[in-house]
């Protein structure tokens, strides 16, 4: 598992060369706005059963067929593991926003999903669909200019986006 500062010391000791300038400068600025990182994980993290309860009643809206008899969300057994494995995304979406790194998220969440839910027969392309339902709530959560010091967080959203957008990718 990487964070922002030890990829890019070992992407320096892979070219064999010191941290350069421009990488610190980027770590730089990514200190400098620290607390929105903070804030931004604090905040999908108190909303994690809003945002996943929100997300698969709409997916369930949207795909009905999921819940229908023979469905791969029927039976409360299957439900369980349905919004367990969204939590799961949710959560490692967070550690990854946090880290200022994917590789949290890829290593120890995606590697081998989508080759699970084959096996198990659960339709990736409905999980990421969940996946994006998600994305939309927790961006929505996570930039809401209420009771918080306003400031530009559009980089900080498109990588929180861009951590969805793997995890569906890796499904989907
Ligand atoms: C991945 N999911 C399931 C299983 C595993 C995972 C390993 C099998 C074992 C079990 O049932 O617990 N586990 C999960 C994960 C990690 C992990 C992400 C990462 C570290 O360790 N069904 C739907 C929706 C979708 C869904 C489309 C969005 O209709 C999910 C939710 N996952 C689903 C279902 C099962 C499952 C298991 C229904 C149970 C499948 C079955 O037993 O028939």
């Amino acid at each position: 598992m990487l964070d922002a500062f030890t990829k890019v010391v070992s992407q320096a000791d892979t070219r064999g060369a010191y941290v350069s300038d421009g990488e610190i400068d980027a770590l730089k600025a990514m200190v400098a706005e620290g607390a929105k990182r903070m804030d931004v994980v604090n905040r999908i993290t108190g909303n994690s059963s809003t945002i996943v309860a929100n997300a698969a009643r709409a997916l369930f809206e949207d795909q009905p067929q999921l819940i229908a008899p023979g469905g791969n969300a029927y039976t409360n057994r299957r439900m369980a593991a349905c919004l367990r494995d969204m939590e799961i995304i949710l959560r490692y979406v967070t550690y990854a926003t946090f880290n200022g790194d994917a590789s949290v998220l890829n290593d120890r969440c995606l590697n081998g999903l989508r080759e699970t839910y084959l096996a198990l027969g659960v339709p990736g392309g409905s999980v990421a669909a969940g996946v994006q339902k998600m994305k939309e709530a927790a961006i929505a959560i996570a930039n809401d200019p209420s009771n918080i010091t306003r400031g530009d967080c559009s980089n900080l959203m498109a990588e929180l986006g861009s951590y969805f957008d793997q995890a569906a990718a890796a499904v989907g």
